[in-house]
Order: structure tokens, then sequence, then C-alpha cells
């Protein structure tokens, strides 16, 4: 084509390209509104922050798709042909219509999403309209496990590594962290925010379907943060109110018991579940050594408990697992393994723990 056909193409090249670009941005947006991003709704937050993806999915895919259309047929449309090495390009001076037109989509467009954004916003933060019966937690981020606090019926502290929830219940979550910056986030309820030392962080969320949904740290928190996942538990009201209380009565009995109860519960503990599942509170050992009774696999964090635990006595391996820092596994860094087995496992299970260890390493 010489430069003189250009004028006579241009009209038909515009056709095409709203033709193409239409077609694209069509197929685009219902192609994104078609695929399942997240993990299913679990809060009526995460209801209102996927209305906002599918928004913003329905004005970047044609933003998208016109860059790009307008890219690919300049590239075919003005591209050197044979003989044009010398030519230099038409001289074109500035457009003020298209400089208004481009400033002002754009600006349309930022201030829709804007508005939408901040209304949502503004929605999942609202404080339920019954303020007093929002259940109120207290989240705990620590080198490399959550835990949680909740207020029992007598009014003292629960503490667990298990977050309870029940459904359809405004939660208010006030978030600290004991050491360095994590960030606590249970992807089904969409929110998220960061755990920062000195500083309390919250959000609140509504769950609105039962079941058990994982809890991650969001924020890269050292060498354990890949496994500082836990569960979160959301149970109809009554159950979570049956749980509460159980736990408020519970709560007492082992503290007037003085912890010497390993006598008081012998049968019945499962210690290798312990070390591969956990308790249920606990964090599973498992998922950081390696142990051949066990079946857990190499190349854990911790140390092959196989290897350093042969010939190491059953007050070394207590001391080891409630008070990891007292003395740091040569070659491993300190801080790692979770300092809060003394209160997750119970006295008896750590014994079990314990007893199952010198056994499973003796040679
Ligand atoms: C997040 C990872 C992690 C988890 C979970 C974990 N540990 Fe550890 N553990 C470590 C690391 C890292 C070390 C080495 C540093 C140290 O001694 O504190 C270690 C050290 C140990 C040691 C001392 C080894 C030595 O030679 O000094 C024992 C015993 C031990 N762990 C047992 C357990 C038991 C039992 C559990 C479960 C109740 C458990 N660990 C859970 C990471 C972990
Ligand atoms: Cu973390």
């Amino acid at each position: 084509m010489a430069v003189d056909s250009r004028s006579r193409t241009s009209r038909r090249t515009i056709v095409q390209m709203v033709v193409v670009g239409t077609l694209a941005s069509i197929i685009g947006v219902l192609w994104g509104l078609y695929i399942d991003w997240f993990p299913v709704q679990g809060s009526t937050q995460a209801r209102k922050i996927d209305d906002l993806w599918d928004l913003m999915i329905a004005f970047a895919v044609p933003v998208f798709v016109l860059v790009v259309t307008v890219v690919l047929f300049a590239v075919k449309e003005f591209r050197m042909r044979p003989g044009e090495e010398n030519l230099d390009g038409p001289n074109i001076h500035g457009s003020t219509k298209l400089e208004i037109v481009w400033t002002t989509i754009p600006a349309v467009i930022i201030f829709i999403l804007i508005g939408y954004a901040a209304t949502i916003l503004s929605d999942i933060e609202a404080a339920p309209a019954n303020a007093a019966q929002e259940l109120k937690v207290d989240v705990y981020g620590q080198q490399f496990a959550w835990t949680f606090k909740y207020t029992g019926a007598d009014g003292k502290p629960i503490n667990t590594t298990r977050l309870y929830l029940p459904e359809g219940q405004s939660v208010k979550f006030n978030v600290h962290s004991k050491d360095v910056i994590h960030d606590f986030w249970i992807p089904a309820m969409r929110m998220k925010i960061d755990a920062v030392p000195g500083v309390t962080t919250s959000y609140r969320i509504t769950p609105i379907r039962v079941g058990s949904y994982p809890v991650v740290c969001a924020e890269l928190c050292g060498l354990g943060h890949a496994v500082m996942r836990q569960t979160a538990y959301v149970m109809p009201p009554a159950k979570f109110n049956a749980w509460l209380a159980s736990k408020s009565a519970s709560a007492a009995a082992p503290a007037a018991g003085g912890g010497g109860s390993a006598a008081a519960a012998p049968a019945a503990i499962d210690a290798k579940a312990i070390f591969t599942k956990g308790n249920g509170e606990s964090v599973a050992c498992g998922s950081c050594h390696q142990l051949a009774a066990a079946g857990t696999p190499a190349g854990g964090i911790g140390p092959d408990l196989d290897k350093v635990l042969a010939g190491k006595d059953a007050a070394f391996i207590k001391t080891s697992i409630v008070d990891p820092q007292a003395e740091i596994a040569k070659g491993y860094p300190p801080n790692v393994m979770p300092p809060n087995f003394g209160q997750t496992l119970k006295p008896a299970e750590i014994d079990a723990l314990v007893q199952y260890l010198v056994k499973s390493t003796r040679k």
C-alpha cells in the first residue's frame, strides 16, 4: 500500500477496530464474571467485596481491550513498507478534542469506581445495629501461630488456637502482634489486616455459612510463615454459645488441679496424632519435624527428631517442647518453634508426647 491510500483505508480500519474491540470486550467481561476467582463467600462482607470486584472487571477489561486493539491496529496499519525507509511520519499537532475526551472518560470511570468502593468500605466496616451483641475476639499473632482470646461467661479470658465463630452474628477482631508484623486473613471472609507490634488493628465480619475455613498469615514473618495456618470454625449460634460456656466451665478446672494432672487422664491420649495433626488447639509438630515413627517427611524447618533426640532423656525433650528457647538446636534458628505448647497442650498430653518421643527415638 502506498502512502496516499491510507486516508481511504482509515475509515474501514476504524470500523474494524470498533467491531473487534467491542466483541473482545464483551467476551472478556463475560469471561471475567464467569471465572470463580475466590473461595466460597463466608461472610456478608465477602458478597459486597465480590460485587466490587465484578464492577472492576466490567470497567477494566474494556480499557485493556481498547489499549491492546489500538496498539495492534497501529502496528498493522502504520508499519513501514518497502520504499518508506527515508520518509518522515506525518506532522501531527495536538488535538484539543481528543485531549478532552481522553481525560474526561477515565476521570468519570475513576469517580464511579471510587464512589462505589467508598460505599462498600463504609458498609463492610459499619457497626451492627445492636452493637452490644457483637462478639469481640482478640487475635494475637506470634511466630508462628495465632492465638484467639474470648471473654467467657464468667468474664475470664479463654485462649485457643482454633477460631470459633457464630453464624449470622457480627464479630469484631482486635488484632495484635507479640513480635513482628503478621497479617490476619481468612480468605473465605475476604477481610484482612496487618497485626502490628504495639498497635491494635481491627475489622469485623458477619459469617453466613457454617463450615471450616483456613486462617492464614498474609505477611512474610519469618521461617515458619508458611506453617502459620489454622482453622476457623463457623457454627450455629446455639452450638457456639455451648462451646463458650463449656470453655468457661472447664477453664477453671485444670487451674484448680494445679497442673499435676498427668496421672488423672492416663489412657486415651494419642501422642502420634498430636504429633502429626495437633490436638485441635496446638500446631502439628510434624509440619516442621521429621520423625520416622510418625511418618512425617524430611525437609521441614525443624531438626530431624530421629537424629537429634537419639539418646536424649525425657526431661530434655519436655523442656524442648514447653520452652523451646531454653536451648536452641545447633544449626537451627531460634524463635521458630512455637513457644505456646505449654498452653495449647494439656500437661498429660505433653507427658504422653514426651514418652512417645523417647520410645520412638530410642536406638
Ligand atoms: C513451626 C515449626 C515447628 C513446630 C510446629 C514444632 N517445632 Fe520443634 N523445633 C523447631 C525448630 C526450628 C527447632 C530448632 C530450634 C530450637 O531448638 O528451638 C525445634 C526444636 C525442637 C526440639 C529440640 C531438638 C534439639 O535437639 O534441641 C524438640 C524436642 C522439638 N522441637 C519437638 C517438637 C514437638 C514435640 C513439637 C510439637 C508439639 C514441635 N517440636 C513443633 C520447629 C518446630
Ligand atoms: Cu505471621
